[in-house]
């Protein structure tokens, strides 16, 4: 089989250019910028690539960015007092904590701090509850909400089919699979999660009608881990580092190997990655409008 390549860049594309659209009209017609402040702390260089991407975004979205760099040695009670301020600050809707924070601070105590209601990355028990329930008035984390529009937008079927997901992240495998398990078109799907412990794990990805990668290990799903007409979708983002000044990305899998088998399958870079990038502008705008829906419940002023 040849598989078909999901061209998530464009997807992606498609994606953004809707939020611009919406943004605009919030603008235009409610007076209302979206706003989303970027924190990062300390100096990994992936991670500033990360930040760089999503403040190019922004501009491109028409959406209101601050960025804000720390010093590798703040204090979490620093970052606390920031995210505080932040929370309160009214012409900011998304709050956005880089991940991964540096030694020795505490990423749980630190997401648990951003106000739901702001938590663009869906990283808060609030929003990650809200999902496990299947309430939509909460945020999914951008990586697996990006999976669900790719499949979605490339017109692949998830209902009745076995979703087999590897890893179980808080960020990307357990809300992934929460997702595909909810009732509902684009989910409705038999999940299995697998995980560094799972034994013998090339029988369960075997069965996989649908199979995401997400554990972060470079090409660790091979060409004998998959039926033939698997959909692979690839999460991992790994940094291999060449002899040169620059890094290159893989993804989880064996691109060429598995794309023989697979019936569709998503490039690293240029697959999930900007697809992540293009839901914290979805959820960036869909803060800003939550806000408007309640000042509309609660009127500023008498006869308005
Ligand atoms: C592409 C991320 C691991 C750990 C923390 C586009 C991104 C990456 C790749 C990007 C990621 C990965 C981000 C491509 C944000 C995705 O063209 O393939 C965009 O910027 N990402 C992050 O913020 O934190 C991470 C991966």
């Amino acid at each position: 089989m040849s598989a078909k390549i999901i061209d998530g860049k464009k997807i992606a594309a498609e994606v953004l250019a809707e939020v611009e659209r919406d943004v605009r009209r919030l603008k235009e017609e409610r007076g209302i910028q979206p706003g989303l402040a970027v924190v990062l702390v300390g100096e990994n260089p992936a991670s500033r690539v990360y930040v760089r991407n999503k403040t190019q975004a922004c501009e491109r979205a028409g959406i209101f960015s601050q960025q804000y760099n720390l010093p590798a040695g703040t204090s979490e009670a620093e970052v606390l007092e920031l995210i505080d301020t932040l929370n309160h600050q009214e012409n900011i809707h998304g709050i956005l904590i880089q991940s991964p924070l540096p030694e020795p601070l505490d990423e749980d105590s630190i997401f648990n701090a951003v106000d739901p209601r702001k938590d663009v990355d869906g990283f808060h028990p609030v929003n990650l509850g809200k999902l496990a329930l299947g309430d939509p008035t909460g945020f999914v984390a951008c990586t697996p909400a990006g999976v669900v529009e790719l499949l979605r937008r490339a017109g692949i079927e998830t209902a009745g089919k076995h979703v087999v997901v590897l890893g179980r992240s808080r960020i990307v495998g357990k809300p992934m699979a929460l997702l595909m398990l909810l009732k509902g078109k684009f989910a409705d799907a038999t999940v299995t999660i697998c995980h560094s412990k799972s034994r013998d794990l090339p029988r369960i990805t075997r069965q996989a009608d649908i199979l995401i990668a997400a554990i972060g290990r470079p090409r660790m799903v091979q060409a004998d881990m998959v039926k033939e007409g698997v959909v692979v979708i690839d999460v991992g983002i790994n940094r291999e580092e060449t002899a040169g000044e620059k890094s290159k990305l893989a993804g989880d899998v064996d691109f060429e190997a598995v794309a023989a088998k697979a019936s569709a399958i998503t490039p690293v870079p240029g697959g999930v990655g900007p697809m992540t990038i293009a839901m914290l502008m979805s959820n960036t705008l869909k803060a800003a409008r939550a806000l408007l829906k309640k000042s509309a419940a609660t009127p500023a002023r008498a006869g308005l």
